[in-house]
């Protein structure tokens, strides 16, 4: 089994192809409320689930297409809908005309999914690194993207990123369980037999928004077959601290959580949330340092002062 650990590969397997443009130049897609997207969105999955089916040879088909009569996706009781909330900032968007619990708080989406496999192993969270085999289609069934051969690592903190787009892939990925055991093959490949598999449907607010990428159209919903067979507990920020419990809200979207965030915002720096900040509280002590003098990492209140000048200090001075 391959033991690369690809941090960003998402972002660029999902590289966009610039169908933007026209002969007289730039034609920018016009930027649509949330609601109002997911309103179509919605619709569209609905129509999707209602007209296809999983069948035995593991594929979402058209119902046309069934040999004889069979449930489709939207009434087969393995069909299950998680809401996920989306906030107009995670697409950049203006929040004029949004209220204020929705511009905190976010939108309810629809993930819907379909467990084919729970998986043997390990569960999973969306801070988690992945190892997975996918595919990803539009509603028409045509795929933008896949690995079925070996694998390939995904960071699911990555994927959930403001403006990078997929956090569906990532929501879907952490409802499936690793392989207990990945076993290589002598002519150099690899099984895991019992390694979580399923379906996750969509809308553009959990991918990529406006944004058309590879072959999916702006606004447009989605599916991933994923299949994960190993993962990694990760600490992106390298504090000690692995990045599934910075996600203090326990939402499993990590770029909510930002202890120092007025902080930040008033000295002018970069906003971090805590998966990717070493000074959760902005103290100017090492959350690390913290950890190991044994003080409150997310109260700046408690530091170390090595010289008692009332200022904070690393703990390397
Ligand atoms: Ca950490
Ligand atoms: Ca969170
Ligand atoms: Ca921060
Ligand atoms: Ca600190």
């Amino acid at each position: 089994m391959k033991k690369g650990f690809s941090l960003l590969v998402a972002a660029l397997l999902f590289a966009s192809c610039g169908s933007n443009n026209d002969e007289e130049g730039f034609t920018p897609v016009p930027i649509e409320p949330l609601a109002t997207i997911n309103e179509q969105n919605e619709a569209e999955l609905v129509s999707f689930l209602q007209s296809h089916y999983y069948d035995a040879s593991e594929a979402i088909r058209p119902m046309n297409d069934a040999p004889v009569k069979t449930l489709a996706l939207w009434d087969d009781p393995r069909l299950k809908v998680k809401q996920v909330l989306v906030r107009p900032s995670e697409h950049n968007l203006d929040t004029e005309g949004y209220t204020e619990d929705e511009i905190a708080n976010g939108i309810p989406h629809n993930l819907y999914y379909f467990i084919v496999q729970d998986g043997g192993g390990n569960s999973l969270s969306t801070a988690d690194s992945v190892y997975v085999q996918y595919a990803g289609r539009t509603l028409d069934l045509n795929l933008f993207d896949q690995v079925r051969q070996g694998g390939l690592w995904f960071d699911l903190a990555r994927i959930q990123a403001p403006q990078q787009g997929f956090r569906g892939f990532s929501e879907g990925a952490a409802l499936l369980k690793t392989a207990s055991e990945v076993i290589d093959n002598p002519d150099g490949t690899f099984s895991a037999p019992d390694a979580g598999k399923g379906f996750f449907f969509f809308g553009s607010a959990l991918g990529a928004y406006q944004n058309a990428q590879a072959t999916i159209p702006a606004y447009g919903p989605m599916f991933f077959e994923l299949k994960v067979l190993a993962r990694k507990i990760t600490d992106h920020d390298g504090d000690g601290v692995p990045s599934y419990l910075e996600d203090l809200n326990n939402n499993g979207y990590l770029f909510d959580d930002n202890t120092d965030l007025d902080d930040e915002v008033a000295g002018g720096r970069a906003l971090l949330p805590n998966y990717f900040d070493a000074d959760d509280d902005g103290d100017g002590t090492p959350t690390a340092c913290e950890i190991s003098l044994g003080l409150d990492y997310l109260d700046p209140t408690e530091c170390y002062d090595a010289d008692g000048d009332g200022d904070c200090d690393s703990c390397e001075q």
